[in-house]
């Protein structure tokens, strides 16, 4: 069944339907869209829940009263819908005084405005009850040489997330942040630009339990790296806290297509990946609909995101139940890959006096032996195409 119900924990930035389709070279091309009118039509179509910046939902410079007007009727279609709050962040990219940076920015006045902005916000998404909050640092980065003295960024990045890490504690929240790693766009290098390096920083910070990541399809892609590959990786460290699924179509700028769209084959890898591990998290959307639809374009490419996700799944489920696939799967030795190398109560020093492992091992047999890779692809590219 292709129909999304609140059980396939679908979720959507309020900024993905909202983006009004300004890019780098053209104006908006539709109207700004009520962050109400969103969270009723995507219950609407299906979803669980709902994400978004701090200024998605209340506008920079919004005063008290106004920003309390606009949470209440935000929270009063939240409880009429029964729409879900599982994740939030914050604009540190739009406003120009984060044009070099929030956390790591060179101007120190800057980073004590992005932490207070961040911690303002991280309060309001304790409030709605989001577990997970998001952190995409989109302006830490630099277009030149000497502009950015990458060692100390680092400290100054690890020095928000002890402090974010420390408030989060103090405050007893159940609130746990998820790096989002991006190569470039809008700086031209971005730090932790990929799911490797952020999870290598992660290591360094004080309260590196309650750091993980939030990857992005097209973030990884755009580095020509594998996504199913990485997040395989963050889910063998138990860091994947949260995820950004939409499509991109190889090494270009940021295309946040529907998810489906760009690379199918990843995609497919991808579900089948997503479904058969113990991530229970949101399927978060992060797409923008084309800049050439109008409003029931932004809604036809919403709906396509889950719709794309479910037919994933039910082909990764055949794929997997069907008995010609289990079979090339041994013929390609999976279950091999799964045996420790070592024997049971085999020690290094067995190994080493092994003659079997090196004097008596025929190498040039070994590299004889094919693997059957072809015939277990072909069976996932029989299964995709409906054959
Ligand atoms: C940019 C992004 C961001 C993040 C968002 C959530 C505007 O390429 O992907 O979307 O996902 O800031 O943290
Ligand atoms: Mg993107
Ligand atoms: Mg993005
Ligand atoms: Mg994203």
């Amino acid at each position: 069944d292709l129909t999304p119900t609140p059980a396939d924990r679908f979720t959507f930035g309020l900024w993905t339907v909202g983006w009004q389709g300004r890019d780098p070279f053209g104006d908006a091309t539709r109207p700004a869209l009520d962050p109400v009118e969103s969270v009723h039509r995507l219950a609407e179509l299906g979803a669980y829940g709902v994400t978004f910046h701090d200024d998605d939902l209340i506008p920079h410079g919004s005063d008290a009263a106004t920003r309390e007007a606009l949470v209440k009727r935000f929270r009063a279609a939240l409880d009429a819908t029964g729409m879900a709050v599982p994740m939030a962040t914050t604009n540190l990219f739009t406003h120009p005084v984060f044009k070099d940076g929030a956390f790591t920015a060179n101007d120190r006045d800057v980073r004590r405005y992005a932490l207070r902005k961040t911690i303002r916000n991280i309060d309001l998404a304790a409030e709605l009850g989001a577990t997970t909050y998001v952190a995409w640092g989109g302006r830490e980065g630099s277009e030149s040489g000497a502009a950015k003295d990458v060692r100390v960024a680092l400290d100054r990045l690890k020095e928000a997330f002890d402090l974010l890490g420390d408030y989060v504690v103090e405050q007893g929240y159940d609130l746990r942040f998820a790096i989002e790693p991006k190569p470039n766009e809008p700086r031209g290098d971005i730090l932790l630009p990929t799911v490797g390096h952020a999870l290598a920083f992660i290591n360094s910070l004080e309260h590196a339990d309650r750091v993980g990541l939030n990857p992005e399809v097209g973030h990884e892609q755009m580095a020509g790296l594998n996504f199913p590959h990485g997040i395989a990786q963050a889910l063998w460290h138990g860091k994947l806290f949260h995820i950004d699924l939409n499509g991109q179509s190889g090494i270009k700028f940021d295309q946040d297509l529907r998810f489906g769209a760009g690379d199918l084959r990843q995609a497919f890898w991808l579900v089948d990946l997503l479904e058969s591990s113990d991530y229970t998290g949101p399927r978060h959307f992060d797409f923008k609909p084309a800049r050439t639809e109008d409003i029931d374009g932004v809604w036809a490419s919403a709906a396509g995101n889950m719709r794309n996700y479910l037919a994933l799944k039910a082909k990764a489920e055949a794929f997997r139940a069907d008995p010609a696939v289990q079979e090339a799967l041994r013929a390609s030795r999976l279950h091999e890959l799964a045996q420790p190398t070592l024997g049971a109560g085999e020690t290094l020093a067995d190994l080493l006096a092994d003659p079997s492992a090196f004097e008596e091992f025929d190498a040039d047999a070994a590299g004889a032996r094919g693997m059957a890779f072809e015939q277990l692809d072909q069976l996932a590219m029989d299964h995709l195409l409906g054959l």
